[in-house]
């Protein structure tokens, strides 16, 4: 066999093999659907841990919130891959599938505004983080608001 023919193959293997664990991910719709809560379960701990801060409960420690912002940020592109077509079900409305494209928007608001809570959160300005808290608070409400059963 030649070479390139090796690397072709070889390459079509492990495309064919990374395709079939993503598929195998969510062989059922209740797979996904426990999949994107577990994602939001996690976010929300940590998100309510750093509120809890921004509210005044909770001492300022600067390297908890860092953390804290930086697990939301890190998770908050996961849960989406969980909302394919025959997923629906769970907390999730119908619009999430009927208006994707809003669905999607509402998705990437959120997303850049954990980011900016992540920056404010690693730079250790609490002025900052409680205005970047209350942004991402917002993107999470107008989310759920709209896309997630009263
Ligand atoms: C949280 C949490 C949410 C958001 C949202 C903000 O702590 O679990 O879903 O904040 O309530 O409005």
């Amino acid at each position: 066999m030649k070479v390139q023919k090796i690397i072709l193959t070889t390459s079509a293997a492990a495309l064919a093999i990374s395709a079939g664990i993503a598929f195998a991910q969510f062989q059922k719709p209740e797979d996904a659907i426990k999949y994107r809560q577990s994602v939001f379960t996690v976010m929300s701990n940590s998100f309510g841990k750093i509120g809890a801060v921004v509210k005044g409960e909770v001492p300022y420690n600067k390297d908890e919130v860092a953390k804290n912002a930086a697990i939301v940020a890190m998770m908050s592109g996961l849960p989406w891959q969980a909302f394919g077509p025959g997923t629906e079900g769970g907390k999730a409305q119908s619009e999430v599938w009927s208006d994707g494209a809003k669905f999607k928007a509402a998705s990437e608001k959120m997303q850049l505004a954990v980011v900016d809570l992540n920056k404010a959160a690693q730079s250790g300005d609490l002025e900052s983080i409680k205005k970047a808290f209350g942004t991402a608070g917002a993107a999470c409400k107008g989310c759920h608001d709209d896309f997630r059963k009263k």
